[in-house]
């Protein structure tokens, strides 16, 4: 049984094709820099927003048309949708897939009874898995949907919550495990406060910090090999996210001693919801050896929210390839759509204009990426913007051999700093402007 009989295998059919369902750009086994590009990009689709989001919003229920849904959350119509998500992906041709425990398994009346659906459909993942080459980039556990997580999971004033989710993410760590995944995901969900007055902030911090040092010595116990990954954002659904950028996850991170055991998962509309750019977090998390993954999508420069929508910028893609291809890849990572279709596409179809204009947004931001690099003009500029550190007194500095008396002597005798020389931002638009073809 089909559940898209109206499309068939997306292949690449090159630029000038004018086929909404092929690929222009994403040909996967094209190889750049030495690599296909199926392995730079390692794309994953995000099984909450692709095969749970009916399009509901706060004005409106969903409406999206999805025949093969019963309409209940019950472990028979999880199963079947196992079938769904893995026909779309092999059409689609991605490698990897993501997941939180309750969007793939419905949540019983008590938690013996989560487990053992999460258990039956994990072993139906793990079974197509197999048949269909397809992997799991992540798993993670939702400790924001249910109403006992209304004070947030780790950080909870309630201590029992707090057990509750320990439980809760200790089982997401096995079923990752068990399904070979290869990163597990810590996204803040309600960790943060609505307000001061109610909250004790350090004592919500210690908590959070002590919750994943749990985890990783849980890790360690069971032998989970995959990356500990945080995702930052900064506000939504609380106020003030503690999560909130990668600078304040770093800190975060080694405050608590943690910064060995945990990577960065960088989302594009968590960037901008901060008052940054994607490129300035990614450049932040890479800059200290902390980017190990990216949920791909974007906001909309009108709307203040985490509108998740599909990436189609080529500024941005090329931006966010050329970190990638900077720090010399994702490693175990990979660019997981976590985007969802607007209300109004409603459907099944468009789920596959979606993934194919996000992945071919990406392919060729990777190839404009390598081109630049290829040419090494921006390389080349920096490296020359930063020449006085090289030699003289700038390496002096570097190496710690001159203290502030030596400053000062050095510049008595000289009198003068060297002349600035131009940051020429506009000439490296246009620059960058060049490759984008
Ligand atoms: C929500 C987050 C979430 C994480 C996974 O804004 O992006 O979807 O990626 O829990
Ligand atoms: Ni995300
Ligand atoms: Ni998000």
């Amino acid at each position: 049984m089909s559940f898209f009989p109206e499309v068939s295998q997306i292949k690449y059919e090159g630029p000038d094709s004018t086929n909404p369902l092929a690929f222009r750009h994403y040909n996967p086994s094209e190889v750049v820099e030495g690599k296909t590009m199926k392995d730079h990009l390692r794309f994953g689709v995000a099984y909450w927003h692709t095969f749970r989001g009916m399009g509901g919003d706060p004005f409106g229920p969903g409406c999206a048309v999805r025949p093969w849904e019963d309409g209940t959350d019950s472990l028979d119509m999880a199963l079947k949708r196992v079938d769904v998500a893995f026909e779309f992906m092999q059409k689609l041709g991605v490698p990897f897939y993501c997941f939180h425990d309750r969007d793939v398994a419905p949540e019983g009346d008590t938690l013996a009874e989560s487990n053992k659906n999460l258990d039956a459909v994990v072993k139906k993942l793990g079974q197509k898995q197999k048949d269909t080459g397809i992997n799991l980039l992540w798993g993670t556990a939702n400790l924001f949907s249910n109403p006992r997580f209304v004070h947030g999971a780790s950080t909870s004033c309630n201590a029992d919550v707090f057990a509750y989710a320990a439980a809760q993410v200790k089982k997401a760590m096995e079923a990752t495990k068990e399904l070979g995944g290869v990163n597990y995901v810590f996204w803040g969900g309600r960790e943060g406060y609505m307000n001061l007055y109610n909250t004790d902030l350090r004592r919500e911090f210690d908590h959070l910090a002590k919750f994943l040092h749990l985890a990783v010595e849980y890790k360690k116990k069971i032998g989970f090999t995959g990356q500990f990954l945080i995702e930052p954002k900064p506000k939504e659904p609380t106020k003030h996210q503690y999560d909130s950028d990668a600078a304040a996850c770093v800190a975060f991170l080694r405050i608590y001693g943690l910064e060995k055991d945990f990577k960065l998962n960088i989302e594009t509309n968590h960037a901008t919801l901060a008052g940054h750019s994607m490129h300035h977090e990614l450049t932040y998390a890479s800059s200290y050896g902390m980017l190990g993954s990216i949920d791909a999508n974007r906001g909309d420069e009108l709307l203040g929210w985490d509108t998740d929508q599909f990436p189609n910028s080529l500024y941005e893609t090329a931006q966010v390839m050329l970190v990638v291809l900077n720090q010399g890849g994702l490693g175990s990572g990979g660019l997981n759509f976590d985007a969802k279709v607007r209300r109004e596409s409603f459907e099944p179809i468009d789920l596959f204009h979606a993934h194919i204009g996000g992945m071919d947004a990406f392919a060729h931001g990777l190839k404009i990426a390598a081109a630049i690099r290829k040419d090494g003009v921006l390389k080349d500029f920096v490296k020359q913007r930063y020449a006085s550190w090289d030699s003289g007194i700038g390496a002096d500095i570097e190496a710690g051999k001159a203290k502030f008396d030596e400053l000062e002597a050095y510049m008595l005798k000289k009198g003068e700093a060297e002349k600035n020389s131009s940051g020429r931002q506009e000439m490296l638009e246009n620059v960058v402007n060049r490759y984008l073809r």
